[in-house]
């Protein structure tokens, strides 16, 4: 069939899979939304391989309906900081329900961001809601589903180089489209601090339901 290559297929023996299955599964088991941040640099090629790993995500109709913008600048993280703790500040003195701030309790998360400025770098994944050519404004498909995935995968790519992360979602957050200059047919998805946890970062103790809760076998 013309435009289709033969799949590059690496066979693995049930005997490889289940190894590099467990062994993954308990590395994945170990990440962690680290809050507090280290300013140890991170190279930008470093970054830039993450990004790509996100970018090899599958979505709809292939249509990569996604924008990562990465921010070493310092200047803009300040900015990004200032406007993102003023919409937190609202939401943690009345904009969250009494419930959203009970739930939030054992995370002990509050309006103060100030990893937003200790990162060496923040990623910020714009989903493109619609797709713009020559004059026509084109539907993407299942838009969220697509970066949902690749979120989930440039969070697995930034601890599989043995970085931290944290998914930051400030409400509003159309601030990051002018300080990004990013175009209105992009949405923020995130805000992603990449970098070290600091010498003395905690988490909370937390724990994962059980397979049996999250699964069953039909
Ligand atoms: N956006 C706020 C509140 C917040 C909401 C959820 I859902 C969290 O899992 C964590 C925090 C903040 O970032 O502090």
């Amino acid at each position: 069939m013309s435009g289709f290559i033969p799949y590059a297929f690496d066979a693995l023996s049930h005997e490889e899979s289940t190894a590099k299955a467990e062994a993954f599964y308990e590395y994945m088991n170990k990440r962690r939304s680290v809050r507090s941040f280290s300013d140890a640099d991170v190279p930008e090629q470093l970054i830039q391989t993450l990004v790509a790993t996100a970018g090899t995500a599958p979505s709809g109709a292939h249509l990569q309906p996604w924008f990562f913008a990465v921010v070493r600048d310092s200047e803009i993280k300040r900015k990004i900081r200032l406007a993102a703790e003023e919409e937190e500040r609202k939401n943690y003195s009345g904009r969250l329900t009494d419930q959203w701030l009970k739930d939030l309790e054992p995370l002990g998360t509050d309006a103060h961001k100030e990893h937003l400025e200790v990162a060496p770098y923040l990623i910020i994944p714009f989903r493109q809601n619609y797709r713009i050519e020559g004059e026509k404004r084109l539907k993407n498909y299942y838009v969220q589903e697509s970066v949902g995935i690749a979120l989930g995968m440039l969070i697995t790519a930034i601890h599989n180089a043995g970085l931290v992360t944290l998914t930051h979602t400030p409400n509003p957050m159309n601030f990051l489209n002018t300080i990004l200059e990013r175009p209105k047919h992009e949405s923020p998805v995130v805000i992603l601090p990449i970098g070290y946890p600091a010498d003395d970062a905690q988490v909370p103790d937390l724990q994962r339901k059980s397979l049996s809760e999250i699964s069953r076998i039909y």
